[in-house]
């Protein structure tokens, strides 16, 4: 029985139930991602099709592409990425911000480099259900200082998407989902709910953590790890402590699965099969969504060749 109950308090921490290194592999031109999720021992994780620790420099990086069918989220550690899409819509995304991208029924568009030497990032793809694949295309975009933070007892948390330690991201998931970068000093400890039912993650970005119950099996990782959580266990939440001397940051992402069939052709997902067929005619006749395909280049004016 647990001594007593807070609001946010983890009765019973998730545990551990796999533990992946993501090697670098090639992709776009000449960028080099470490992927985790969307790799073939793990090709969903429901709701997530990838999650791409991704690097680049100049000239390489992830020219003229289409999307249909999920989402994008791009979390720029270092550096900066130009983003430019075939509706004029053009930015760039710095060391700090996020972009939330919805390609719903169709985005086409290009990302490269932005700044001088490396630009390193997270990008993660979040599937849409069914009902949701075909939504017209939509951004959020928040800069670095916008970005909800708070640090409590030596826990540092950037908010993403939903809420921690009393900290609330602006961003609407259609696929409800919590995103959060925390940092934990050398010593620091943190308790963090999780909705029931939800999966989850945690991917390490530096240092080494404990992750686990720590009256359980406790796992160590440390950068490029990637850990899934249990889900159904009855743990609410994840536990995780700093014993090294430096500091350690990972980020813990959850989601719920929407328990779908899940067609995939490179950066289209869908349902079925005869939805991907459809798809690639729309895309190679320019119509439902595809439609400014047609005539658009990207500045760097080269395409991935979907
Ligand atoms: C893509 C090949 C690709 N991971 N991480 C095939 F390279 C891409 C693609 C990306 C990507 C872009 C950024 Cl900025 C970061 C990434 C893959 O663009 F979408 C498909 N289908
Ligand atoms: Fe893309």
């Amino acid at each position: 029985m647990p001594e007593r109950e807070d609001s946010c308090a983890v009765r019973d921490s998730r545990q551990v139930v796999k533990k992946f290194l993501a090697r670098p592999q090639h992709e776009g031109v000449g960028a080099i991602v470490r992927r985790s999720i969307g790799r073939f021992e793990l090709k969903y994780f429901d709701p997530f099709l990838a999650l791409d620790e991704f690097s680049v420099t100049a000239p390489a990086g992830f020219p003229d592409h289409p999307h249909r069918g999920f989402e994008t989220v791009t979390y720029m550690l270092q550096g900066a990425v130009l983003h430019e899409d075939f509706e004029g819509h053009k930015g760039t995304i710095g060391a700090g911000d996020v972009q939330w991208m919805t390609a719903g029924r169709g985005i086409v568009h290009s990302e490269m480099p932005a700044a001088q030497g490396t630009q390193k990032g997270l990008q993660l793809w979040i599937n849409l259900s069914s009902k949701h694949k075909m939504v017209e295309p939509r951004y959020q975009e928040i800069a670095s200082k916008d970005i909800a933070e708070a640090s409590i007892d030596g826990v540092k948390v950037r908010v993403i998407a939903g809420e921690a330690l009393g900290a609330k991201s602006p961003v609407y998931t259609i696929t409800p989902t919590m995103y959060l970068d925390f940092t934990l000093k050398p010593g620091a400890k943190l308790r963090q709910p999780i909705p029931a039912s939800w999966n989850a993650f945690v991917y390490v970005l530096e240092g080494e953590g404990g992750f686990g119950s720590a009256t359980k099996a406790v796992v160590t990782a440390s950068a490029h790890h990637l850990l899934l959580l249990s889900n159904g266990g009855g743990g609410d939440g994840l536990e995780a402590w700093n014993k090294s001397l430096k500091p350690v940051r990972f980020v813990l992402v959850g989601g719920e699965p929407l328990g779908e069939p899940v067609a995939q052709l490179g950066p289209f997902v869908m349902n079925t099969e005869e939805e991907i067929d459809r798809t690639v005619d729309d895309f190679e006749n320019f119509v439902n969504g595809f439609e400014n395909a047609r005539h658009w280049r990207s500045e760097s004016g080269i395409s991935l060749g979907f």
